[in-house]
């Protein structure tokens, strides 16, 4: 589809359209629905040679942080708004650790809705809050967790006339489900194991399902295992139980009892793949790692399936020579107090060539 300006002018740019209009026919839209987008999608997968030589393997990160909200929530966040703008909804609502606050924010406001969020108090990231008050959302900080949020946010839903847009919104799993398609696009197959963060497990469900309906149209031959990393004071898939207070600094994937967690058992099982936890140290240090090595700046939630991968290396129980896809969901601009708080102190030099040469170094 070309891109017609301002002045009626074809221009000859080819323009990613957005995911809903690139996977229309996988999505549960018609003619009537209006599109409401920011072009989310269409991310890069980006190969990681440290990665790859560090962990045998082939090893892609499919970098959802270039979203123009910063996050993946935008694929599933442009399904929802358009579905409540085809239901005629005036305010849409979600609970949120942040990046789904971000992203409703922003595509309730571009579809002329009035957004409110309800987020903990205190623990998010500073860069999403601001996003939220930029996007002129109705932002409540809650005392409570992501889990009060969630419940709050529920009861408000049913109770007045404002849409919930959390991922138990069936729209923002349909929406997301097109990572997967993207990732099977590109890699002309699916790859042997697709790793991710797991917080409400909203995303692990939809890649799962975009796996197997491509599947099941004969788009691809294979499925991959899927692997999930909680934070370990929030990982309470993997401890069979609700956790009451979940911590840990990652603050997007602090939560302690996910929505999707049904779904994300499922696919656990339907793949044969695993759910297990990560340590906040352990997080750190990939996160460190990717900005460092290969060029990608994360948040350090997004930084859970890569720092899983290097436990299971260190447990001798990552397989070699497998094509892995790691999914980094979110923009390392959002929170980058994390890098500065481990930065050495900054360099301030005067004017001064000779100065300068000798600071960094050249001779
Ligand atoms: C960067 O924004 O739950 O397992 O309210 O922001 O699908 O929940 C965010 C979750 C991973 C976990 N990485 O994904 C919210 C929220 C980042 C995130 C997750 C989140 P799900």
């Amino acid at each position: 589809m070309s891109i017609t300006n301002l002045f009626g002018k074809k221009s000859g740019a080819h323009q990613w359209q957005g995911v809903i209009n690139e996977y229309r026919k996988w999505l549960p839209v018609t003619e009537q629905t209006p599109v409401i987008t920011l072009r989310e999608g269409g991310t890069p997968l980006v190969h990681a040679e440290y990665f790859s030589k560090l962990l045998g393997n082939e090893v892609w990160l499919k970098v959802e942080g270039v979203n123009p909200t910063g996050s993946f929530k935008d694929r599933g966040m442009t399904m929802a708004i358009s579905k409540a703008a085809e239901d005629g909804a005036k305010a849409v609502i979600c609970a949120s650790t942040g990046n789904t606050s971000a992203s409703a924010a922003a595509y309730a406001t571009k579809a002329g809705m009035k957004p409110v969020v309800l987020v903990p108090q205190g623990k998010i990231a500073m860069g999403k809050l601001a996003q939220a008050i930029a996007h002129g959302a109705v932002l409540l900080q809650v005392k409570g967790n992501f889990d009060d949020c969630l419940t709050l946010a529920k009861e408000l839903s049913e109770n007045y006339p404002v849409s919930l847009v959390n991922s138990v919104n069936p729209f923002r799993i349909e929406g997301q489900k097109t990572a997967a398609f993207e990732v099977v696009d590109m890699l002309k197959t699916a790859p042997d194991i697709h790793v991710m963060p797991v917080g409400n497990a909203g995303n692990i469900t939809a890649y799962w399902k975009g796996y197997q309906e491509y599947k099941a149209a004969g788009m691809v031959r294979n499925l991959p295992m899927m692997w999930g990393f909680q934070a370990a004071g929030a990982a309470p898939i993997v401890k069979n139980k609700i956790v009451k207070n979940p911590e840990t600094i990652a603050t997007a994937i602090r939560i302690g009892n996910p929505a999707s967690w049904d779904q994300a058992v499922a696919a656990q099982v339907g793949s044969k793949g695993l759910i297990d936890s990560v340590t906040d140290k352990e997080i750190l240090s990939a996160y460190r790692l990717v900005a460092a090595k290969e060029g990608v700046f994360i948040e350090p939630s997004s930084a859970a399936g890569l720092a899983g991968l290097i436990k299971k290396k260190e447990q001798r129980k990552l397989p070699k020579g497998q094509v892995i896809v790691v999914t980094v969901t979110g923009n390392g601009l959002k929170d980058v107090q994390w890098v500065l708080n481990s930065a050495g102190k900054p360099i301030v030099i005067p004017v001064d060539l000779k100065r300068a040469a000798k600071v960094i170094g050249l001779k």
